[in-house]
């Protein structure tokens, strides 16, 4: 199951032209409201460095693609439209929104910070991007807050029978959010409250839900339109603004990535997505004005290192997941029964160990699991040994 990553943010922000960039798949895009009415899924990429290379090999990727060193493993992106004031409430596309939420492992946030759209989307001047992204957050936060509500009614209303516990009680009412009792009691404790709610304040269940929101959704914050005068201004003034240092905040600009992906199409330049640069390969097929575009945007990637969208895409994989990629491979060469080398390259959760690794390949790989065999050192493992990225693993089982 590849993992999914959702794409959050109030209307004309440039969720479908970032959606559209990173899968190359054509939703309309437009600067007025709602125009996403169903969530849209498509294929993007994370890079990781390909492993083949160290062996002398050219790898055949089964999905995604390689070139120059770089493997482009599939993720799951999922437009998610439908964030309106009162989503929590089931407002707007509330309760489907909220369940597209859930099914995202991780989501980036795109924020308009060029101001130039207002909380419903349309056209202003000088919005602060600080309220949208308050906004989600609180948004979110009072949807955990109702469940947690509830979970409290829960436990009250079991108090007579015998072994009620508060955490389990909790975990329950909240699995939606992927979250245990374990994490629940760790969050309780680490708010400072005990585990008697009736002592709970109002305050402390707020903050409470927001920890609890914190930990199972991990999210980034897309800049985009940093390609505007005022775009950079925000961005300069809230990546030094003490409150929000707490988040990841990937300068962006979707528009970019959109314009250098269609040229690389039409066979105008040649671009690799994350890259700083790019080549003109027809310069007599383009205008005055594409070239003047195109300078503009080499600027910006020269400036900020990219266009931001595989950086947001990334940091989401790899900062805020913490997933970690390793590449099934066999000590007697890499290639599988076809001859194709190193054809996949999977992404685990980050303490994965070598035989959490055979489970994930297939369970019968984990059930028969004898050791696993290093490919890069050519040396026998055993299943606690932990996956370290770029690993290249054989599984030795009893059949
Ligand atoms: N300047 C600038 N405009 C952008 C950027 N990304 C999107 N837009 C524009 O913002 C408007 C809304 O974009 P859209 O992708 O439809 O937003 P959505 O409603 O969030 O899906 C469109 O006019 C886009 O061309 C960007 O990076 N820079
Ligand atoms: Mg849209």
């Amino acid at each position: 199951m590849p993992y999914k990553i959702g794409l959050v943010g109030k209307p004309s922000v440039g969720k479908s032209t970032f959606f559209n960039a990173a899968t190359m798949n054509n939703v309309d895009e437009a600067a007025y409201p709602f125009t996403t009415i169903e969530p849209s899924v498509g294929e993007a990429y994370v890079r990781v460095r390909d492993a083949a290379p160290d062996f002398g090999e050219t790898p055949d990727p089964r999905v995604g693609f390689y070139h120059d060193g770089t493997r482009y493993v599939p993720v799951k992106l999922v437009d998610v439209a439908g964030l309106v004031p009162g989503a929590h409430e089931g407002k707007g596309l509330g309760n489907k929104f909220l369940s597209d939420l859930n099914e995202a492992d991780v989501l980036i946030h795109i924020v308009d910070f060029s101001g130039e759209t207002d909380a419903e989307g349309e056209p202003t001047e000088n919005h602060d991007p600080r309220e949208d992204i308050d906004f989600l957050e609180n948004e979110l936060d009072q949807w955990y807050l109702g469940i947690l509500e509830k979970g409290i009614e829960r436990f009250e209303n079991k108090q007579r029978q015998p072994d009620v516990k508060l955490e389990v009680e909790l975990a329950e009412q909240m699995s939606a959010f992927k979250t245990n009792k374990n994490q629940i009691k760790k969050l309780i404790l680490r708010e400072g409250l005990d585990l008697e709610p009736g002592s709970w304040s109002s305050e402390d269940r707020l903050a409470l839900a927001s920890s609890i929101r914190e930990e199972t959704k991990p999210m980034v914050i897309a800049a985009n339109k940093l390609d505007t005068e005022n775009g950079r201004e925000n961005f300069e003034a809230i990546t030094s603004d003490e409150e929000y240092s707490h988040l990841e905040i990937v300068p962006c600009s979707a528009h970019a990535e959109k314009a250098l992906k269609n040229a690389d199409d039409q066979g105008l330049i040649d671009y690799w997505p994350g890259k700083n640069d790019f080549d003109i390969v027809e310069e007599s097929g383009l205008s005055e004005e594409q070239v003047q575009g195109l300078n503009e945007i080499r600027e910006f990637i020269e400036e900020f290192g990219e266009t931001g969208v595989q950086k947001a895409l990334e940091t989401a994989v790899f900062e805020e997941l913490g997933l970690k990629y390793v590449f099934p491979g066999g000590a007697d060469g890499l290639g599988d029964e076809h001859g194709n080398i190193l054809p996949d390259c999977f992404l685990v959760p980050g303490d994965s160990t070598v035989l959490d690794f055979a489970f994930e390949i297939h369970s019968d790989l984990g059930e028969g699991f004898l050791h696993g065999i290093d490919c890069r050192e050519n040396r026998q493992v055993s299943g606690d040994r932990e996956i370290e990225n770029g690993d290249v693993i054989e599984i030795v089982t009893t059949n």
